[in-house]
């Protein structure tokens, strides 16, 4: 077996972005911001941003932002949510144009969404989910705004979705799942309240993802996928249980995962590639060090010099 095919991964993302009426484009249309942070992410890990013409990413970034309430849409005339707007916030970080960006405007939208429970809405229809407040307590803090919300409301919530697995679901008593644990863990990251996490427990919870074929699953009895590769591990980096996983099977997996002819890499061997699980792949390569790779932050999800840039600028 080879090893990542960096050059090919690169051509795949530069060609997605290109073509904007394939069937890979259309069907994530309406996610297109979230589109451009796993592609673009994906092309700085590999030390290839320079392929993308920058300005034209930027702009229209901006013009997907809500001009009145100043959260940003998934695409050109679409509604405004949490999920672009950590998304935009993102890519702006990582294109260094964080300066575009009304700070006040896109902060109060998205501590506007905070509810008395200490939960976040996803957007104005009110869905509340801990992946919302991920994206609330993330996006917050990068544009150093963390004091604009009732953060220890925000942790209590956060909390209160924690189960007797370890794990943390969507809402009060809702399953473990490695996305939702992400989430959670990563906002407890970032607000430096880790203590409320059973390490040990959690991290046996995490390490037992790790499914015959290497490959990391979310949840016991469920098909590994190449994206835990992200979820899981970034979580339990987080919380300095990562030495529980055999890396090696787990790089094998995420290698036999890849189009070796056209690039880009699949949720599993064999099947059809996509950005989002090419992105998850490179990331989760990062996370455990795959040479020629960027690091990246396993709570911002950024490369470790971005996340760097923002914080010592200030
Ligand atoms: C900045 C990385 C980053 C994330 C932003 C949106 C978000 C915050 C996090 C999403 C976390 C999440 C819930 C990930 C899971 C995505 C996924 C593959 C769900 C599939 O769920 P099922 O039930 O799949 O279809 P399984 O694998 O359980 O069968």
């Amino acid at each position: 077996m080879g090893g990542l095919e960096e050059e090919k991964h690169a051509r795949y993302i530069v060609s997605v972005e290109k073509k904007k009426d394939d069937f890979e484009a259309l069907v994530i249309e309406h996610l297109r911001m979230n589109g451009a942070y796993w592609g673009l992410t994906t092309l700085d890990l590999l030390n290839k941003i320079g392929a993308i013409d920058v300005d034209a990413v930027v702009s229209w970034v901006m013009e997907c932002q809500d001009k009145d309430c100043g959260g940003f849409a998934g695409n050109l005339g679409h509604d405004p949510h949490l999920l672009y707007t950590i998304s935009a916030v993102q890519v702006l970080a990582l294109l260094d144009r964080l300066d575009l960006l009304d700070i006040e405007k896109v902060s109060d939208y998205v501590a506007g969404l905070q509810n008395e429970d200490g939960s976040f809405s996803g957007d104005m229809w009110g869905e509340i989910d801990t992946r919302f407040s991920y994206c609330a307590i993330c996006c917050l803090s990068l544009l150093g705004r963390l004091s604009k919300i009732n953060v220890e409301k925000a942790v209590n919530y956060i909390v209160s979705c924690k189960n007797l697995d370890g794990g943390f679901g969507t809402i009060p008593g809702g399953e473990s799942h490695a996305g939702q644990i992400f989430c959670c863990v990563g906002a407890l990251a970032i607000t430096g309240s880790l203590h409320h996490v059973d390490r040990d427990l959690l991290g046996w919870w995490l390490c037992e993802r790790q499914c015959k074929d290497g490959g990391l699953n979310g949840r016991p009895e469920k098909l590994a996928d190449v994206c835990y590769s992200w979820w899981v591990l970034s979580s339990l980096i987080m919380i300095d249980r990562v030495h529980w996983i055999d890396k090696e099977k787990l790089t094998r997996f995420i290698l036999n995962c890849q189009d070796k002819d056209n690039g880009g890499i699949s949720d599993r061997p064999d099947n059809a590639v996509d950005v989002f699980h090419t992105y998850f792949g490179v990331a989760g390569l990062s996370l455990m060090e795959y040479p020629g790779l960027k690091t990246i932050d396993p709570a911002y999800a950024l490369p470790v010099d971005v996340v760097n840039r923002i914080f010592f600028r200030k």
